[in-house]
């Protein structure tokens, strides 16, 4: 860490030990729990970068464990928590987490983005974890218990055609799933959420080769999502995410040809940068609509659960900078109306599935929870990772957010190198251009 350079407003030239200064009401005795190290570490055991959080304490074994998972910049959330929120945070009695996430939040004066609310993400959740483990509760106690006995979860399917995808989806409900997400790749072209069939494919996909087409995409899914709605039957939901790849006049045109298929839920059929396009996306049919996971700041909803023009809020809580926002969202979401569908597929890592539980289970606004499948490598580094049984999620009854970290096995899975993972940004169009991926 350089010196800092001597600057023309002497204001800005406080000395470190002022930054620090307690919160006035803080009480002077030293025994109190105090913040003595903000650890974090880089780790790949699911296959994407996870930046983790340890809010170490004065307390032989108190701990508080936080999740900063932005997998496209981890090094960059990570550089934010080393270099400015922990220091930050050390000498702090961490048991008023509304007053440091403001005092945090409020540090980069340019406040919010994806980037700085990961890193307010992995301190807010580690202090939530600290209070449960202070008070001696799981944080779902903190947050006013239970509100259900599980948390109904989702799981992912694709296939090439109907008779594939329907028959994955069977394999699921035979697991116990009543959700499932399905995925349709269109032949010879880029489709989210689909495996690669074969090497070739894999290799094209790596290099982001083949290209995305909307009239294919509108000609080719609507029909099939329709025909697995057939083989199903009427028991089980489906769910669809169209990624933001469609502009809003595709959007209204795939919403109106996918009635049929009677979906629990489409998601992000529109990016938000279209968001105002909602009303009218709204009007198009009748399909549940659900938003959410590119959303850092949580005001960004207002406009949508104002408008009452989605069903499903997809919070990312790492992305919206911890549960202290999004027990707020939350909360709004169940005076609009609006369920909860939680972002948690493979990069969300399991701190941040156990923070998803805590609001899960305590909010009456829950609807369902995306549920990846965590491998054995992730469930060995995070003892006590929420892991679906016969299609749902329980809350851990232990205090805290009822999981841990081995940090000895996380060294076991080193991270790739920067851009290495997801290459959103090769995705084109047929015409060339660059696509949203
Ligand atoms: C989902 C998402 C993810 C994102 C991924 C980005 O609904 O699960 O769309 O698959 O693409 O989290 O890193
Ligand atoms: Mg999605």
């Amino acid at each position: 860490m350089t010196a800092p350079q001597a600057t023309t407003d002497d204001a800005r030239d406080t000395p470190r030990a002022e930054v620090l200064a307690p919160a006035p009401w803080t009480p002077a005795e030293a025994d109190g729990v105090r913040v003595t190290a903000v650890r974090t570490f880089l780790t790949g055991p699911q296959g994407c970068p996870y930046v983790v959080t340890r809010v170490e304490t004065n307390q032989p074994g108190l701990y508080g464990l936080g999740d900063a998972s932005d997998p496209q910049r981890p090094l960059a959330t990570r550089a934010v928590l080393d270099e400015y929120l922990g220091p930050l945070l050390v000498g702090r009695d961490p048991a008023d987490i509304e007053d440091l996430h403001r005092l945090l939040l409020n540090s980069g004066y340019w406040r919010g983005g994806s980037i700085e609310h990961n890193a307010l993400a992995a301190v807010d959740l580690a202090l939530w974890d600290l209070k449960g483990k202070v008070a001696g509760l799981p944080v779902h106690q903190l947050l006013g218990g239970k509100a259900r006995a599980w948390a109904e979860a989702y799981t992912h399917v694709d296939g090439a055609d109907a008779a594939e995808v329907a028959d994955k989806v069977l394999t699921a409900v035979g697991q116990g799933y009543r959700h499932v997400r399905v995925q349709v790749a269109v032949p010879g072209r880029d489709t989210y959420g689909t495996a690669p069939r074969d090497a070739a494919e894999a290799a094209r996909r790596r290099t982001r080769t083949d290209r995305w087409d909307t009239l294919a995409y509108l000609r080719h899914v609507p029909a099939i999502l329709a025909d697995v709605r057939d083989r199903v039957g009427p028991d089980v939901e489906l769910l669809h995410d169209a990624h933001e790849r469609m502009t809003p006049a595709e959007a209204r045109q795939f919403v109106r040809a996918v009635e049929d298929a009677h979906l629990y839920f489409l998601e992000d059929a529109l990016a938000p940068e279209d968001v105002a396009h909602f009303p009218e996306l709204r009007a198009a049919g009748t399909t549940p609509l659900a938003v959410g996971e590119l959303y850092h700041d949580p005001r960004a909803y207002l406009p949508l659960l104002v408008g009452r023009s989605i069903d499903f809020a997809r919070i990312r809580i790492p992305t919206l900078g911890g549960l202290t926002p999004a027990r707020k969202l939350v909360a709004v979401c169940e005076m609009f109306g609006v369920r909860t569908a939680p972002h948690g597929p493979g990069d969300v890592t399991p701190v941040g599935m156990a923070a998803n539980m805590a609001l899960n289970i305590s909010s009456p606004a829950f609807g369902v929870q995306e549920a990846a499948t965590f491998r054995d490598a992730t469930l060995e580094v995070f003892p006590g990772a929420p892991v679906p049984t016969d299609g749902h999620l329980l809350a851990p009854e232990v205090p805290g957010l009822g999981i841990d970290f081995d940090e000895r096995a996380a060294r076991r899975y080193p991270v790739g190198a920067p851009l290495e993972h997801d290459r959103w940004a090769l995705l084109r169009a047929t015409d060339g251009s660059v696509h949203r991926a």
